[in-house]
């Protein structure tokens, strides 16, 4: 009797803890958590997000099952409104490049500044120092998303239907689609050409249709989505901005999982990063080679033009450097020179 009454007594104290927290996990877990993003798995980025709901939905037994909404289809397609969705509930992970957010939030589009990161090794310096990320992982969180890993959207290239752009003063009066980036905008006006913001859905039948004369993204994307079939025959691969593709989770949703889940998702993105950056590099390294290919005139600035495109985009670069958070972008610019004597 007394035997049993002990075992009872485990059994129950047993049950009196682990109850509740399983009853929690098995309430609060959602039968589908929705990923944003702005491409489908065709385009790198868009398997990144796949590689990654994948490795969560394999290592948790489906107890976190992501479903993909390409398109930013969760907004209508409107990318930049990505973020303040997020917040509201209505998108639950986040697989994007913080630029498209950068209008809600600016210090998140802060690795997009012109020429900041001219290569990747500079890109890889930066990404993989400890303290940097944190600091920009503590401004995400501040934002209302947990932040888990980085990969990478890419370089973005210039394209257009009228002329080859090999100077500055090539983009007098040419009408440039942008993303909804304030910044990207100036960039382009200060040389001249005349920007227009729209979303990546309706770049495509606007450069279809001739509303506007270019655009620019990664050759990746490029490639991925046939741009030359949109009257893009000129390309110019300068480098200019490289965002990060960030991998984060709503707060709520994330505060709402097991100690225990919330590892496997983060090192899920982590792996999933990883995968998706080797993609991308994989389709740097030929993409002049490919695009090419198409028909396409490719041109690979020179030193010394690059050095003019630097300049002609200094004085917008100051005045964003000041308004994104120049401690922060100091830091970047740092950690980037060293790099450049490593
Ligand atoms: O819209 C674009 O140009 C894209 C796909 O590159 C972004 O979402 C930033």
């Amino acid at each position: 009797m007394k035997r049993r009454s002990v075992i009872q007594l485990a059994t129950s104290s047993v049950a009196a803890v682990a109850l509740p927290r399983y009853a929690f996990a098995q309430t609060a877990y959602k039968a589908e958590y929705k990923m944003s993003t702005v491409v489908p798995p065709a385009f790198a980025w868009g398997k990144g997000g796949e590689i990654f709901l994948t490795l969560v939905k394999e290592r948790t037994n489906g107890r976190i099952n992501i479903k993909q909404y390409p398109g930013a289809s969760l907004v209508q397609g409107q990318q930049d409104r990505e973020f303040s969705a997020m917040r509201q509930g209505v998108i639950d992970v986040l697989c994007g490049a913080p630029i498209n957010w950068s209008g809600t939030v600016r210090e998140l589009g802060a690795f997009t500044l012109p020429f900041l990161l001219p290569d990747h090794k500079a890109y890889d310096a930066v990404i993989n120092n400890t303290a940097l990320m944190t600091e920009y992982f503590d401004m995400v969180r501040k934002a209302g998303a947990e932040p888990l890993a980085v990969g990478e959207t890419g370089y973005r290239q210039i394209s257009n239907s009228k002329r080859a752009i090999t100077k500055p003063d090539d983009l007098r009066g040419i009408k440039l689609r942008v993303v909804g980036s304030p910044m990207y905008g100036e960039i382009m006006s200060t040389m001249g050409a005349n920007p227009t913001f729209m979303s990546w859905a309706d770049a495509q039948p606007a450069l279809a249709s001739g509303a506007v004369d270019g655009q620019e993204n990664p050759l990746e994307v490029f490639l991925a989505a046939k741009v030359h079939t949109l009257g893009q025959k000129f390309v110019t691969k300068w480098n200019y901005s490289n965002d990060i593709l960030l991998f984060a989770i709503a707060a709520p949703v994330w505060a709402s999982w097991t100690p225990a889940d919330q590892k496997i998702v983060r090192e899920a993105a982590q792996d999933a990063a990883k995968q998706q950056i080797a993609l991308v590099r994989k389709l740097f390294e030929d993409d002049v080679q490919k695009v090419s290919a198409l028909g396409v005139n490719v041109h690979v600035p020179t030193p010394a033009e690059m050095e003019q495109w630097r300049i002609a985009t200094r004085r917008t670069y100051a005045s964003w450097k000041a308004q994104i958070n120049p401690t922060f972008v100091s830091k970047v610019e740092e950690i980037v020179a060293k790099s450049r004597k490593a």
